[in-house]
């Protein structure tokens, strides 16, 4: 038997999202992802300067099994009528859910099963959204602030990234006169056990 872990603590500041201490920060700018979005002219336009869209960071933990946890930072911003988002996934264990608690900003959470179906929810501070196992998701900053979130998932869940970076998401959430619209995806190409 492994020995078992300590307990730990680590602060997450409210506003900016940063958690100390943090075991990992990933940051992601438009240069690693630019065929994520639709317009892809603003796209292009928008390389040179390559906007930092993301960034997560993973809170140091001695253990190697159970939960991981980690802060989501989404700046404002858009690329065309695309608000910044996160690549989206799924996770590659189908049983392992996700749990999201919003501390600050306004964003959508883009969430699909694995035959096509489609959930959309509200994320503001207090939101707790909870995604099932085999739900891909993404998350999309509607707001003009940073979008900062908590999650926590298991920690041997795996991450797909490659289905939806080839097919994307069926519906996209672009900006419209009246605020955040949910439209469907014209380039989106059907999961093939749909
Ligand atoms: C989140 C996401 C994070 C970044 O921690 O990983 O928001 O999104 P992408 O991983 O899609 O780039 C999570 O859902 N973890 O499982
Ligand atoms: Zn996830």
């Amino acid at each position: 038997m492994p020995a078992p872990a300590l307990p730990s603590l680590a602060h997450i500041d409210l506003s900016s999202g940063i958690i100390d201490p943090a075991a990992e920060v990933v940051e992601r700018r438009l240069s690693d992802m630019p065929a994520w979005f639709q317009d892809q002219p603003a796209a292009q336009a928008l390389l040179s300067e390559n906007p930092v869209l993301y960034r997560v960071y993973a809170m140091a933990q001695p253990d190697t099994a159970g939960w991981r946890l980690a802060t989501s930072v989404i700046e404002s911003g858009r690329i065309g009528a695309e608000y910044y988002m996160t690549r989206g996934h799924a996770h590659v264990r189908e049983d392992a859910p996700e749990v999201y608690l919003t501390l600050r900003g306004r964003g959508m959470l883009v969430m699909q099963s694995r035959t096509d179906e489609t959930v959309v929810q509200v994320m503001q501070p207090g939101s707790i959204n909870y995604i099932p196992g085999g739900w891909a998701h993404r998350t999309v900053n509607t707001g003009d602030e940073p979008l900062v979130f908590f999650a926590v998932w298991s920690i041997d869940a795996g991450h797909d990234y490659e289905a939806y970076a080839e097919r994307g998401f069926a519906k996209l959430i672009l900006a419209g006169e009246d605020g955040p619209r949910v439209v469907d995806n014209p380039s989106y190409v059907k999961a093939k056990r749909a």
